[in-house]
């Protein structure tokens, strides 16, 4: 990275969780993609805490101070379960569920963004050197412009984590020409994919007269120009590798393959969120239970369902429907004397267990129904080729990976429920030194393109933003 400016990284939450045993660094994708950066050039987190009145200035392990924004449980009500998660989430992920149009949550989303902005322009006063800001994702998406506005000499740059959707869905929403503006204040605005930040730019030229695009660049009718850039998000490969044959990893994985012997074992690792298509992923598998008698006996489904949003009610619906389904295929298809066929898991499991499960799977069933990126994917395809494996990946065309991965994996449409059954049952007679390779070119696609790579590239474009192209 060539700029040396600090980076104040501003994100709905703080990197940090509390413990037992204290205060200590989550272990998240961006975290660990931001640390040699800001051990480099130093910077601040701005973000929501609970505690915000106990969260330390620095916690072991990240390199930048911690600065914690409060909000009052209705304006977390309002802005966070309310307008983040029940309109714009719902709406910018092609409306699986109906998003939700509230006016008091826009108050909230308002309230909660002027908030971020006060928090963020507090750091900058106690900031020596004029600083890059990064603001992070959909619950967001006003800050870059009230940052503007307060005649900032800092660059500023944007990237949404969550697709970007076609131009008729961003119209259904009341405060579309707010929202747009609000991006329009960073300097650089990052998508996953070409096509999300082509639905920007559209969505822009609909709601906006006067605007024009050369390439990447956005003229706005005042002459300045903002940058649309697609990178798309990886992860940290070299931990994923070691990771992949530690030795806790090795231990998880000898007690899982006892556990799992003589079965073809298919995995499912997500949020507990309706955008990930659990529910199609689980009637497929039943489809393929009751056309194959003979599976039944060697087969085993593993779901981890990690907890999410349990304070909104379409995700604790989706619990119920998913609990239902899973109790209905075990009711039908376990055969006295023999093993559950789905393994369902409401939790969360250890790193090292899950880079357990990644090895074990031999078909790893990645299929929502709407995705920005799916870290999931490139996480198993990087532990299966560290560990010499052979699964196959059965990946949806809607997830922003699989742009990047054409044909090595099992490409599917998982709104497809009895497409997706027969493609999963032919799925376990590809060769297996066809499969081996497939893992390996996949690995090479993930090394070629990592976390670090995307922040260097988000940051460079943030920092030529400021000079024009
Ligand atoms: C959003 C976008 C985009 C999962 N289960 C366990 C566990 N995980 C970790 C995975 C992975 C992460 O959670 C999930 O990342 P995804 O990318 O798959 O999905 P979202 O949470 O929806 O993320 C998405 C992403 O932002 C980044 O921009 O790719 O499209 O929706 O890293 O490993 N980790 C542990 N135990 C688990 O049980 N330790």
């Amino acid at each position: 990275m060539s700029d040396t400016r600090p980076l104040v990284v501003v994100a709905n939450r703080l990197p940090v969780s509390r413990g037992e045993d204290g205060w200590r660094a989550s272990a998240g994708g961006l975290v660990t993609a931001m640390r040699p950066v800001m051990d480099e050039v130093g910077g601040a987190w701005v973000g929501w805490s609970d505690d915000a009145d106990e969260v330390p200035r620095r916690v072991d392990g990240l390199g930048c101070d911690l600065h914690a924004v409060k909000l009052s449980r209705a304006q977390v009500r309002g802005y966070y379960h309310g307008f983040a998660n029940r309109t714009l989430w719902p709406l910018f992920h092609d409306l699986i569920k109906q998003p939700v149009i509230d006016r008091r949550w826009w108050t909230s989303y308002l309230e909660a963004n002027r908030a971020f902005a006060d928090a963020t322009l507090e750091v900058l006063e106690d900031t020596q050197t004029t600083p890059t800001l990064w603001v992070q994702d959909y619950h967001l998406l006003l800050l870059p412009q009230m940052l503007r506005e307060a005649a900032l000499q800092a660059p500023i740059g944007f990237f949404l984590h969550i697709p970007f959707p076609p131009p008729e869905l961003i119209a259904r929403l009341p405060w579309r020409d707010q929202l747009l503006s609000g991006m329009l204040g960073a300097d650089s605005i990052g998508f996953h994919t070409a096509r999300f930040r082509d639905n920007f730019i559209r969505s822009v030229q609909r709601v906006f007269n006067g605007v024009t695009s050369l390439g990447d660049t956005l003229v706005l009718p005042d002459g300045r120009q903002v940058h649309a850039v697609a990178h798309p998000i990886s992860i940290d490969v070299d931990e994923f590798s070691q990771l992949a044959t530690s030795q806790e990893t090795e231990e998880e994985l000898s007690a899982l393959r006892e556990q799992f012997a003589g079965r073809k074992v298919f995995l499912g690792v997500d949020r507990l969120d309706y955008t990930k298509g659990i529910r199609h992923r689980l009637q497929s598998i039943e489809l393929l239970l009751e056309r194959d008698p003979e599976l039944r006996k060697e087969f085993a489904f593993v779901q981890v369902a990690v907890p999410s949003r349990d304070d909104v009610k379409e995700y604790r619906d989706l619990r119920t429907e998913v609990e239902t389904e899973v109790g209905r295929i075990n009711g039908r298809f376990t055969e006295p004397g023999h093993d559950v066929p789905v393994h369902y898991l409401y939790r969360g499991v250890s790193r090292a267990k899950l880079a357990a499960y990644y090895r074990l799977a031999d078909v790893m069933c990645v299929t929502p129904l709407k995705d920005g990126m799916n870290l999931v994917a490139k996480e198993f395809v990087t532990v299966q080729a560290a560990g010499d494996e052979a699964g196959v990946l059965m990946l949806s065309e809607f997830c922003g990976t699989a742009i990047e991965f054409g044909d090595d994996v099992v490409p599917c449409n998982p709104f497809d429920v009895e497409g997706l059954s027969y493609l999963m049952g032919s799925a376990l007679t590809l060769d297996e030194e066809d499969r081996r390779a497939r893992i390996r070119r996949l690995a090479e696609v993930v090394r070629s393109a990592d976390v670090y790579r995307w922040v260097d590239d988000e940051l460079h474009a943030i920092e030529q933003g400021t000079d024009g192209p």
